[in-house]
């Protein structure tokens, strides 16, 4: 051979050692750590990357631009603790039991983190898990109980209560940065799901960001005075109304109620330490008391109660985004940027006063779609973009396709790491969508669906029986039911069928909404008879 061709061949054998090299270590194969992190309740709209222009986001942005951003993942059930139980399991709602907020959850059941346990990952479980009992599949776990408080809150850390003293979001963080730095095998790769209670509601910010974005003002979104005409009756029953369902105290944060009873005040001040509060009142309480002397109303009313809303829901935002920061930042110091897998999303979408809403729960686009970046330099291009329709079900077997593990055939989501990486275009065509907790509080109602990239057929069941159908190319913000417009009979069809193929495919049936509704009115029974007892 002469050595013009021998070259070649000596050049792939070297590219082949050290490929070899980069991804091996003592002969096995390097597997990637996972640094999940998730908010709650935290709107796409919310991020800049997804550029709505309403705040800055430097930090999520940051895993955006190093990877890839998803414009529409979306979840299957639009609420936190089924939300957390798809994510873990795999599997739908009506499968994994966790249909609601009231359900138990079934730990014993095969998750995520337990086969990468099993498989040689240290897993830790950090934050905000609205699940109750012992969260299984972890070496460490430190969860908020229920939903936690924004002040000063009590964690169970691998079981055991203890009040911890501070501003939850940065807790969180600083232990988090705890568990990677000093308490875990550094041996072995790492699985850690650092989930934040922020920006849930009621959204009381940490002590330095109380007078951000003081000096602007927020417009109302176009559809903030929606009328709900031309849609079915769940829209119109809801109970989420920024101008009329929020609170004087609760939500609004004033200390004396302008209607004279004196219930109404911030509650979270009782938990504050005295520094705490002090912080609070040199914040709110001269703009409360401004309000009060000259209170505005009607349009200039509603403007006021949105702007305090979105300034305290985007003051939470800014701490959860310095949170992201300091985990990249570590990553980076310490060499394990390069093999780890960053995701951030949030347990759902959020209303930021479409429609006139806050809150979640419909599936309609706000809730339904849930924010999502994910950066693995190894494998993913900086600004990807992928437009298919990724859900939540989609974590738990893309995570075990990532560490080499093989998915349970029982979990029904798909694994995304090809369709990120560019390797395959292939993907679904339509997901499904869930949900069940009615009447509650919001008073959304029952409903279930499907979305495909175009459209979106849902039906709200229960106490009434009405189908709805948006196009989302001409109708975006959804304002305009074409159910029954002639123009989409043939649309109606196909969805119908597509539906009715998609319920088969999951296994969903009416047997499992009779028997949800049955636990979830019994449940509602037992909590009337507690309260009645109590009295
Ligand atoms: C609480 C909130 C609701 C919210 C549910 C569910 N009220 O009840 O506004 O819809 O949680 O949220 S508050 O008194 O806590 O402010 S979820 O994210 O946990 O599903
Ligand atoms: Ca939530």
């Amino acid at each position: 051979m002469k050595l013009k061709q021998i070259t070649p061949l000596i050049l792939l054998t070297l590219a082949f050692f050290f490929w070899k090299c980069s991804n091996t270590e003592k002969g096995q194969v390097v597997k990637p750590n996972i640094l999940f992190i998730m908010s709650d309740d935290h709107a796409y709209q919310a991020i800049s990357a997804y550029g709505f222009g309403l705040n800055e986001t430097p930090n999520i942005d940051r895993i955006a631009e190093e990877g890839a951003i998803f414009t529409r993942a979306c979840v299957t059930n639009s609420l936190c603790a089924p939300s957390r139980a798809v994510l873990l399991t795999g599997k739908h709602s009506f499968i994994n039991g966790k249909v609601d907020n009231v359900q138990t959850f079934d730990w014993n059941q095969d998750n995520f983190p337990k086969l990468l346990q099993a498989n040689g990952y240290q897993t830790a479980m950090i934050g905000k898990i609205h699940l109750d009992g012992l969260p299984q599949g972890f070496d460490y776990s430190m969860v908020l109980p229920g939903q936690g408080q924004y002040y000063n809150p009590d964690f169970l850390i691998n079981g055991e209560r203890k009040r911890l003293e501070g501003y939850v979001t940065e807790i969180i963080t600083d232990s988090a940065l705890d568990w990677l730095k000093n308490k875990r095998d550094s041996s072995k790769p790492f699985c850690m799901l650092y989930h934040q209670k922020a920006p849930h509601r009621n959204w009381l910010p940490a002590a330095k960001y109380m007078n951000l974005y003081d000096d602007k003002t927020f417009e109302l979104p176009e559809s903030f005075f929606d009328d709900y005409e031309g849609r079915g009756s769940a829209a119109k029953e809801q109970e989420m109304e920024i101008n009329r369902d929020m609170m004087w105290g609760h939500d609004f944060k004033l200390i004396v109620n302008p209607n004279g009873d004196s219930t109404n005040f911030v509650p979270d001040l009782k938990r504050m330490n005295e520094e705490q509060r002090a912080a609070w009142m040199a914040a709110y309480e001269s703009e409360n008391q401004e309000f009060l002397a000259n209170m505005p109303q009607g349009v200039e009313l509603a403007k006021w109660k949105f702007n305090r809303y979105i300034k305290d829901y985007l003051r939470c935002i800014k701490s959860v985004d310095d949170g992201v920061g300091q985990l990249l930042d570590y990553l980076d110091e310490t060499g394990q940027a390069e093999n780890t897998i960053v995701v951030y999303t949030s347990d759902q979408g959020f209303y930021l006063g479409e429609h006139g809403w806050f809150d979640k729960r419909f599936m309609y686009e706000e809730s339904f779609r849930t924010p999502l970046v994910v950066r693995y330099p190894k494998e993913i291009k900086p600004k990807t973009e992928i437009g298919k329709l990724v859900q939540n079900l989609d974590f738990a077997p893309t995570f075990l396709d990532y560490a080499g593990i093989t998915i349970p055939k029982e979990m029904q989501g798909e694994s995304f790491r090809h369709l990120v990486s560019g390797e395959t275009n292939e993907w679904r065509d339509a997901v499904y969508y869930t949900y069940y907790e009615y009447p509650a509080v919001h008073m959304v109602k029952r409903h279930y669906g499907i979305a495909t990239e175009r459209y979106k057929l849902i039906h709200f069941y229960y106490d009434v029986d009405e189908w709805e159908l948006y196009d989302l190319e001409k109708d975006p913000h959804e304002m305009k039911n074409v159910y029954n417009d002639p123009a989409y009979a043939e649309v109606q069809k196909d969805l119908h069928k597509k539906l009715d193929e998609t319920r088969k495919l999951y296994g969903d049936n009416d047997e499992y909404d009779q028997k949800y509704l049955k636990a979830y009115l019994d449940h509602e029974e037992k909590v009337k008879q507690r309260a009645a007892n109590k009295k």
